[in-house]
This record gives C-alpha cells, structure tokens and sequence, in this order.
C-alpha cells in the first residue's frame, strides 16, 4: 500500500500532473489538444478522488478495527454544491493545483466552473447536512450520511419576462467522478400490501407483510473528507432500481410495455426532489421516497453491525441516528417492525433500542410546514407500519393518561394520530416519541418548540429537549469563496481560523488599524467587481461597486418578507423622484432565491421585484443611484460568489418564523452588516458581534404575540404611515405594471386585509433603521471597523461548533483519529 500512495498519490506537483495527464489519456480518452474543458476538469477530479480514496480507505479500516460508535445522519436532502474546489482545500493543495494546472496552460478557475452543482436539496435543511457532514469529517468523528440520490435535483430557475420558470435539473449529464456505485451493498424495500398474523415453527405469533412490490436502493457513496485530517467518511445516496424480476417478467410475459412500465415506476422513487421546501403536499410518492431511502440506510446499519459481529441487541450502541426533521421519521417504525417482527424481540426491548438510537431535530415553526400523511394513504404504502404507529400510540397515550390525569384534551393534542377531522399521521409525534432527544437549531427556536409547537411532549419529558444552534462551514463558505480575504487572514493571523474559527478573534486588535482597514477595503471592492461582473453576465445589469451592495438571497417566503424590502426600495425611489437632487446614499439591490413552483404568491414576489427593477434601473432621473437585480438561480455555487461581495445582509423574517437562518451566518463571516429582526440566530449573531455592530429593528416574538392578540389592522397602519401609505398607492396603482392594476392586488390585498407576516407592523422600524445603515455607510472607517468586528466574532457560527455540542451532548461520540495505511 505504501508503494501506490507514493507512486500513484503522492500529493507533489510533478506526481500530481502526471496523475493529470494520465487520466485525460486512460479515463477521458483524450489528449491535450483536444481536449474539452469537462474533459480537464474530469481528469482532475479523478486525480483528486484518487487522492482522496486512499484516505477512505484507511478511514474504513481503521472505523473497523475500532468498532467505533458512529452517528447516522438521516436526511432527504444533502445539498452540497460542488466538490472539487472543496476537496482542494481539505486536501490543503489547493494553489499548488492551481500551479501545476497553470503550468499545463490551463485556469484552475475555468475548470471549477465546468462541475455541475448536485443540487439535491431546498435550501437551509438541506445545506446544513452538507456542512454538517463536512465537520463531522474534519473533527475526525465516525458518521454516515445517508439520503437519496435524486437523478434531478431542485430545477434550475429562469425568468422570462420577469416571472420565474422552473427548467429540469440534469446535473448527471456528464457523470460524476465523485462517487461510486455499491451494487454489492444492494437492499431490497417493500412497498404496499397487506398484513397477516401467523404462528411460527417455535409457536410464536407473529406478524407477515405481504408487500404488494419490491425495489432495490443501490448505494452510491461519496468520500467527505475533512480538513487537513485523514478521515474520509462517506455519503451514501441510495438510488432506486427494479428488481431482477420484472427484467425476467419482461423476457417471459407477452405484456412486455406493461412490464416495462413497472420498472419505469419503481425507479421514480428516486427521479425527483420536490421543491416545496415548507409547504409538504401529502403526495404518494414522497413517503414513498422517504420511506425508501430509510429502510436502505436501516438495512446498511444492519449490515455494517453484523459485519462487526455486534448482536442486534446493542444497535443503539453501535449507532446513533439523528432525524434531520421529521422527513426520516419512519425510521421509528421500521427499526422496530425490524427488531420486532423480523428478529422476534419482546417489544418493550425493540422500544428501548429504538428511543435510545434516535434523536430528532426540528427545523421549522411554521405550522403549515408539520408533516402529516393521510391515513389512508400512509395505510396504502405502509400497512404494516400503520399498525406498529397504532401501538406505539396505544403505549404511548396510556402514559399520556396517567400523566395528565382525566386531561382528554392532552390525548387528543399528543396523539400520534390527527383525528379532529380527516384522519392523518403526524410525523412531528412519531419523531418525539420515538427519540431520546429533540433539538432546535437556534436558541429562540428551541424555546419556542417548548413553549409552542412541542409544549405537552415538553411537560412530559423535559429532559429530552436540547438546542444547538446551527453553524456553517467555513472551509466552503470563507475559504473557498472568499480568496481574498482568506490571503488577508493568513497574513495577519495565520491559517488556525480554518479548522478553529473562534481564532477570528485575534482580528479584534486590528479593527483599527488604518492600514489593515485599507485593505480590507480594498478586498472588499474587488470581491464586489467580481460580483459586479457576474450580475452583468446573469442579468444584462451594470451595477456600480462603490454603491452599498444591499443583498437578500434565500427560498422566496411570505415570512421572509422579501416583500418588505421591496417597499424599503420603492420608498428610496420615491423620496428620489420627489427630490430629484437629493442627496442618497447610492445602492445596489441584489435579490436571488427560488419559489416553490406551486406557490403562487412567492412567484408573485418574484416578479414585483423585476417590476420594480425594470422601472428604477432605466430611470435617468435616477442616474444609477439605485439599482434593483434579481439574479436567477440562487444556489449553492452562486452564494460562494455572492457572500464575499455583500456589504448588508438583510435578513428579515418576521421575529418568530425562521428557524435559525444559516446564509446570516455567511454573510457575517464575509464581512456583511446585518440588518435583521430579532428572529433565529440572528439573535446569537447581534449578541455575539455586539448590538452596537448590527442592525436590529422590528418587533421581538413576544411583540409579536401580543400586536395579534390585541387585533391586528394593517391598514390602519398603513393608512397612518404616509411613507408606506405612498408606496402602496404606487403599486396598486400600476407604476410598476404599466397601469395593470390587476397584477400585484393580491399581494396590496393581503397587505392591507391580512398581512400575516406584519409588514406594516415593521415597516416604520425598517425605514428607520435603513437611515442608520446609510449614515453608518457613509463613516468609512467606522463601517471597516463594524465589518472586521462581525467577521472577527463570527467564529461561534462554524459548524464544527455545532457539531462539537451534538456529539458530545446527544450522539455521545468521540473522534477516532485515522492512521494512513
Ligand atoms: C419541507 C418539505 C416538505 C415536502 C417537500 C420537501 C420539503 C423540504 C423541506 C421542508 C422543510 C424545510 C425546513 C427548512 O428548511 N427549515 C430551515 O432549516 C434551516 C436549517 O436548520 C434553518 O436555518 C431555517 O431557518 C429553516 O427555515
């Protein structure tokens, strides 16, 4: 082994290009001078993966020979972006690659763009298992990731005449180099059917699921290696097949469509993520997708315990499975339809193994985002594990009834099943009952859960409720996207920050150094011409990079209120057209985010904000003061553009809907402002960087609370609020829809009759608190010093802090340290 490390993977430049060319003539079939820029860049992520296959390697024997305790992280969606430049950095030879693959005359820039982006998750959920997973490697501790590779991911986003248009994602085209189809490790997931009772050889009764089909989940594993360690764990997606027979049916049967269909419909399973990302639609085939990738991932674990020889009494020992929120939450059933029915384990031991494998982390309040299934759906593709819900609530409300003594009302608010009218299944209930631990991902959130959404399973079990604030990586989210400043830090403070980032801190010494802040200045300029740049190719629009780069990117949501901002610009634009010659503080807004394709109102919002932009940006009046951009397609490999470039992060969701919020932590760490509401961790970031470099404004949660209970009338808010009263009339009018004045009425209508977000109840705070950022602005040296203070206190927000708090308080694991083999 020794000999192919050094002959094969050696990480110096002169083994490396030779690994280079090697693989452009052996894998690509191609030479240099005809090569393509995908065939460039397949070469090098082969040489990379091969490099980081030796590591895997030896992570998979040592985690072997220690029988380690692993965390199972369970998730639908990983979204991950790209992994080349990613791999570089954890590899730590990113500008040595970037040297040699000069020195063949090529741009390691251009060949990073070629990596289609696996986008194979909504938003914040969904790139929070992609960090995750990368702290998880780097602080050397055992884990699996598992969810489901979807042969389309989120679809790509256009705009045509100013609206959203959804395009299918296809990021498998050219293959991709970075993972590796297990089909030896193949499991097979029934679906349908019925169920029997019937008594076995040893007199015991038992329990039969007659399924009414069988697909097969084919693993594809991806290496995760963390930064500068050896330890390589793997992201295992499992990938939806037919069984052998329906190709035996298709030789055999004289209905070779009909058997041709079956196969076609099992590998659906797998097809497509659905984009509703806090809206579930109750459809068929996503429990079927849910359950699919959790019976695979459960199987594996079996597998991978009985490799080790473990007895399935100790499963919970071996692994600790964490529900990325309730999207997994079937696994509570299968594992004990497995220990019970299949190995005939008395149920109150299934019971215990279960609760102590699970933990469950919530990720939203919204209560139109709780996941629930209609019953007789979820009997349709699960009988039996209807049943074992049926039991596991019977067990369960016995306790209810003990514990809230003739509290009927506690039954019927607890129960696993919704019966107040249509019958459903309610996932939030499975995941709580069936887990030891329950967390939310910012403090606020995780009150909240006690108080609110989850209060009678808190009375009931106050010792299962933990918080942990989410975190980000910043491998991909400082080092990879912002060069610049990471040259700066390395210079200043050494390269500590990357795998401790609390060591930001020592940056706090400089927060007044004219000479540092000039250059501070300086990167920042550059990182927005850069962005200047990449809008101007997006969207045609030439932005100006002295303006104050305003930026809001994230999912499009009624309660992340991109429409708040919205009026804040109309509200600049008027105050400019009234006063043409007044002095204002020159600003570039800058939109990005997709809306569910079924949501018409985010779809609406889209479009104000191109109507909005279409009148600002060619008004000469304006002469380029304010410019409004939506750039289509928000993802993750457009965010690592965008962070970097950002001067102000708004992040104004209403105080009580976000979670956690995890692109505020981005732009903090980039050197971003924040003008927020005291909402998710936005709370934990004002505290950490200090109130007095932040800037907050709008109603608290309890504000909000209590404005409803005592009657809420957004229009009279409106009505008072001549500023606001003006940019409403503007809209409604039709200054922005060419006079249509049919276009925008429902969102003028909603704001004026419902506003359930409270637009109008924040805006004057808004509008005040935006003339704090401007005068702030305007104060260089002030403004450097606030932007070095946000990133120089941003170190809390790493993820490998949240993951430092979940293996030490819920999984209970500590990291094995990988030698090379
Ligand atoms: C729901 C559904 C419903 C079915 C279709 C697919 C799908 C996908 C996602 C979701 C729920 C998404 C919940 C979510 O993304 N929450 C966000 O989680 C972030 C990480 O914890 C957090 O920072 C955000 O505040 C929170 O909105």
């Amino acid at each position: 082994v020794h000999t192919i490390e050094s002959d094969r993977t050696s990480l110096s430049k002169d083994s490396f290009k030779r690994a280079f060319l090697d693989n452009l003539f052996y894998t690509q079939g191609k030479f240099l001078q005809v090569a393509t820029h995908m065939d460039y860049y397949l070469a090098l992520a082969y040489t990379v993966r091969d490099r980081l296959l030796y590591r895997w390697v030896s992570t998979a024997t040592a985690y072997t020979d220690h029988a380690s305790r692993t965390v199972s992280y369970l998730s639908a969606e990983f979204l991950m972006g790209p992994s080349l430049g990613n791999n570089l950095i954890n590899l730590g030879i990113l500008e040595e690659v970037r040297q040699a693959i000069a020195e063949l005359g090529l741009d390691l820039n251009d060949l990073l763009d070629q990596e289609a982006e696996p986008g194979l998750g909504n938003g914040g959920l969904g790139r929070l298992a992609a960090c995750f997973i990368d702290s998880l490697a780097t602080l050397e501790l055992p884990a699996l990731g598992y969810g489901i590779r979807y042969e389309h991911g989120i679809f790509y986003q256009t705009l045509r005449d100013g609206w959203q248009v959804e395009n299918t994602d296809n990021w498998l085209r050219y293959g991709n180099p970075w993972e590796i189809r297990r089909p030896e490790w193949s499991v097979e997931v029934k679906l349908g059917g019925y169920t029997e009772t019937y008594t076995d050889a040893e007199d015991r009764h038992r329990v039969r699921w007659v399924p009414a089909k069988t697909v097969v989940g084919v693993p594809f594993d991806s290496p995760i290696l963390g930064y500068r360690v050896n330890t390589a764990n793997t992201l295992r997606l499992w990938s939806a097949e037919a069984t052998q027979s329906f190709d035996f049916e298709i030789f055999n049967r004289g209905d070779y469509m009909g058997a041709v269909n079956k196969k076609v419909t099992s590998e659906n399973l797998s097809k497509i993520l659905y984009p509703n990302d806090e809206t579930p639609q109750g459809k068929e085939l996503r429990l079927e997708q849910q359950y699919f990738f959790v019976a695979c991932s459960l199987q594996d674990m079996f597998r991978i315990l009985q490799g080790q020889g473990v007895s399935i009494e100790r499963f919970h020992e071996k692994f600790a499975v964490q529900l990325n929120d309730t999207h997994p939450a079937i696994g509570v059933a299968e594992l004990m339809r497995i220990l019970v029915d299949d190995y005939v384990l008395p149920w109150n031991d299934a019971w215990s193994i279960t609760t102590r494998t699970f933990g469950y982390t919530n990720h939203t309040l919204l209560p139109e985002a709780l996941e629930r299934w209609p019953l007789e759906l979820f009997r349709r593709v699960l009988p039996r594990h209807l049943e074992i819900i049926f039991e596991i609530n019977d067990r369960f409300l016995h306790d209810v009834r003990i514990a809230f003594l003739g509290d009927d009302a506690k039954v019927r608010a607890l129960s696993l099943i919704d019966e107040s009218g249509e019958r459903y299944v309610r996932m939030a209930h499975l995941a709580s009952v069936g887990s030891h631990a329950i967390n939310g991902v910012a403090t606020l959130h995780s009150e909240l859960l006690k108080k609110d959404v989850l209060a009678d399973f808190h009375a009931l079990w106050p010792h299962k409720f933990y918080s942990v604030t989410n975190g980000v990586t910043p491998r991909r989210w400082l080092a990879l996207a912002n060069p610049r400043l990471s040259e700066l830090l390395h210079d200043t403070i050494g390269d500590g920050w990357i795998r401790d980032l609390d060591r930001l801190r020592e940056l706090e010494a400089y927060a007044d150094d004219p000479a540092f802040g000039a250059r501070w200045r300086e990167i920042k300029r550059a990182n927005k011409v850069q962005l200047a740049e990449l809008i101007a190719k997006r969207t045609g629009i030439e932005v100006n990079p002295d303006s104050l780069f305003d930026v809001q990117v994230k999912r499009i949501h009624e309660y992340k209120r991109q429409h708040l901002a919205v009026l804040q610009v109309i509200a600049m634009y008027h105050r400019l057209k009234s006063n043409p010659s007044a002095e204002i503080l020159p600003r570039t807004f800058l939109f990005s985010g997709k809306a569910a394709p079924g949501y018409f109102m985010a779809k609406l919002m889209i479009r104000l904000i191109t109507a909005v932009g279409d009148v600002i940006n060619y008004d000469p009046e304006v002469r380029g003061r304010l410019k409004v951009v939506f750039m289509p397609n928000f993802s993750v490999t457009t965010g690592q553009r965008i962070y970097p470039g950002a001067d102000l992060s708004e992040q104004i969701s209403l105080a009580g809907k976000e979670a956690s919020g995890t692109g505020n932590m981005k732009f903090a760490m980039n050197g971003a402002l924040t003008i927020g509401t005291m909402d998710g961790a936005n709370i934990e970031i004002c505290e950490e960087v200090g109130a007095e470099n932040f800037f907050t404004f709008g109603m608290t949660a309890e504000e909000v609370d209590a404005r409803r209970r005592a009657g809420y009338d957004p229009r009279a808010v409106v009505e008072s609020n001549p500023e606001l009263y003006a940019v409403v009339e503007l809209i409604r009018n039709g200054l922005f829809s060419r006079g249509d004045t049919e276009l925008f009425r429902p969102i003028v209508d909603h704001l004026l009759t419902h506003d359930t977000y409270m637009l109008a109840a924040d805006y004057a705070s808004y509008s005040a608190c935006q003339y704090e950022v401007d005068e702030a602005y305007r104060d260089v040296a002030r403004w450097t010093r606030m932007s070095v203070l946000n990133v120089a206190r941003s170190g809390r927000f790493s993820s490998d802090r949240s993951i430092d708090e979940y293996a030490g308080k819920i999984w209970k694991i500590s990291p094995v340290s990988v030698p090379l083999l």
